[in-house]
C-alpha cells in the first residue's frame, strides 16, 4: 500500500510557527473541514472505508495512530506533526487510536459529509474492493 504524507508549508518564527495550506498543498478541491478534539485515550474512530471520498489528516496538536487496510497490507502511522498531513484515498479502511491528551485532528475533505459514501462494515469493504478491482 502506497503511503502519502503531505508537507504543509510552514513560516517560521523565533514567535512560532505558521502552517499554510493554499494553492497545490492539498492535491483534490476542499469541499468541507472538520476536526476531532477531547477525543479519550480509549477511544477508536473510525472503522469504515469511503468509496470515492479523499482525505488529508493533519494532527494540529497531540499524537494518534492511523491504522489503514486495502484488504491485503494493514499500516499504522502514528501522527504527530503539524506541518505532515497522511492523504488517504479512497477504498481504504482506517482506524484512529492512542489518541494522547489534547490531540486534535483537522480533516481536509473532497466531498461533503455523505454517509452513501460510506461502507461501515469489514466484509462489505472486502466485497467492495474485489469487485471494483476486477
Ligand atoms: C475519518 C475520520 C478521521 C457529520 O454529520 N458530518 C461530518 O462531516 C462527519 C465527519 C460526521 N458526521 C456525523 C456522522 C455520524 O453520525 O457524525 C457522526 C460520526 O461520524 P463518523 O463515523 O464519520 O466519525 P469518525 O470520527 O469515526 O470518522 C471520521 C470520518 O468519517 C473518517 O472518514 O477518516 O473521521
Amino acid at each position: 500500500m502506497e503511503i502519502q504524507i503531505i508537507e504543509i508549508p510552514k513560516i517560521k518564527n523565533t514567535k512560532g510557527n505558521i502552517g499554510v495550506i493554499e494553492m497545490d498543498v492539498v492535491p483534490f478541491d476542499i469541499k468541507r473541514v472538520y476536526y476531532l478534539y477531547d477525543v479519550p485515550s480509549s477511544a477508536k474512530r473510525g472503522g469504515h472505508a469511503h468509496k470515492a471520498l479523499l482525505q488529508l489528516l493533519i494532527p494540529l496538536s497531540g499524537s494518534f495512530d492511523v491504522v489503514l487496510k486495502d484488504g491485503t497490507e494493514k499500516i499504522t502511522i502514528t501522527l504527530n506533526k503539524p506541518d505532515r498531513g497522511l492523504l488517504i484515498k479512497s477504498n481504504i479502511w482506517r482506524e484512529l487510536e492512542n489518541f494522547s491528551s489534547g490531540a486534535v485532528c483537522m480533516v481536509i475533505a473532497s466531498e461533503v459529509y455523505d454517509e452513501d459514501d460510506y461502507i461501515r462494515n469489514y466484509d462489505d469493504f472486502l466485497a467492495y474492493i474485489k469487485t471494483n478491482q476486477q
